[in-house]
């Protein structure tokens, strides 16, 4: 059994309140916000990034909930400044494939990306940042930022998810989705929650070519045949160490950031707990974002001309 969901929190090696995952100081990116959406009744968070004054890039799922109407959309920034600044959304647009996809596809539907249209321009302190559009993401640092849930890489997330305060860290990307699917649609960068070792190395254990090879269908099929191993030598990364970060519930919508500019959307997460081939890379056994588990993101650069 696969466990998988759209929310991602961000989880950290070390002490989630260690200043060295906050987003500040150098680090700081004030442009990343928390979002609260509101369907009726129920409200939820995400994280979102302003792309110019009036618009901010965030996760279609967030504001999408199968045909019922979104009520409350409100952004706050507060990293970084004296006084938080609270905007409401005039309108939203949604990834047409996200729509298309989400039937069959569920939490791995591609073009999982809106556009929301602020009511008032974010002030000149607030910076919006730029697209990446190179298509070599991969096996280079990615800087993760997001208001989801805390915790530490070994209980998983434990705390929740806040308005105010955002972390950030490390993480890499090492591949698309599209062996894992078999669709041939690179639209989704994945990375998994290293511990600095090999046995909950977890990019290893869905992606390695060992699996691959083993059958013609997918790596999924792969993994509950005995006689498959895990190839050491492919997706060896071991991750950032204390910097290194995984994404939790929500952080969905916020940004991964290559040099500066934003390369990804927090999209999903999952896992497949214990319960296959030599019991797996989680390091607790079910989808709670510990290490060992696998992440996604919507991938800016192939969209970056929608
Ligand atoms: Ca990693
Ligand atoms: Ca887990």
């Amino acid at each position: 059994m696969i466990y998988i969901a759209n929310d991602t929190y961000t989880i950290t090696v070390g002490l989630p309140d260690d200043p060295r995952y906050a987003n500040a100081g150098e680090n700081l990116r004030n442009g990343v916000g928390a979002i609260f959406i509101g369907f009726g009744e129920r409200g939820f968070s995400c994280t979102a990034t302003a792309i110019s004054k009036t618009h901010v890039l965030t996760a279609a799922h967030c504001v999408r909930d199968g045909e019922n109407p979104l009520d409350t959309l409100l952004f706050v920034f507060s990293a970084g400044l004296e006084v938080p600044f609270i905007a409401e959304a005039t309108g939203f647009v949604v990834h047409p494939y996200y729509d298309t996809f989400l039937p069959s596809y569920g939490a791995f539907a591609h073009g999982d990306m809106a556009v929301l249209e602020l009511a008032q321009a974010l002030p000149d302190s607030v910076e919006p940042y730029e697209l990446y559009r190179g298509s070599d993401e991969f096996e280079k640092a990615v800087r993760h930022n997001g208001h989801g849930a805390f915790g530490t890489g070994n209980k998983g997330a434990t705390g929740g998810s806040d308005f105010f305060y955002a972390r950030t860290g490390l993480n890499m990307y090492e591949s698309t989705m599209a062996p894992f699917l078999g669709d041939g649609f690179p639209d989704q960068l994945v990375m998994d929650f290293d511990s600095n070792g090999t046995k909950h190395n977890a990019m290893q254990w869905w992606f390695s070519s060992a699996f691959v090879n083993g059958n013609t269908d997918n790596p999924v099929v792969a993994q509950k045949k005995p006689h498959v191993k895990r190839d050491q030598s492919v997706f060896a990364d071991r991750g950032y160490g204390k910097l290194e970060v995984g994404t939790a519930r929500g952080d969905s919508g916020g940004p991964s950031f290559i040099d500066g500019k934003i390369a990804g959307v927090h999209s999903f997460g999952f896992t497949h707990g214990c319960d296959t081939y030599a019991n797996g890379t989680d390091f607790t056994c079910g989808l709670d974002s510990s290490y060992g588990e696998m992440s996604g993101d919507a991938r800016v650069s192939f969209y970056a001309s929608w």
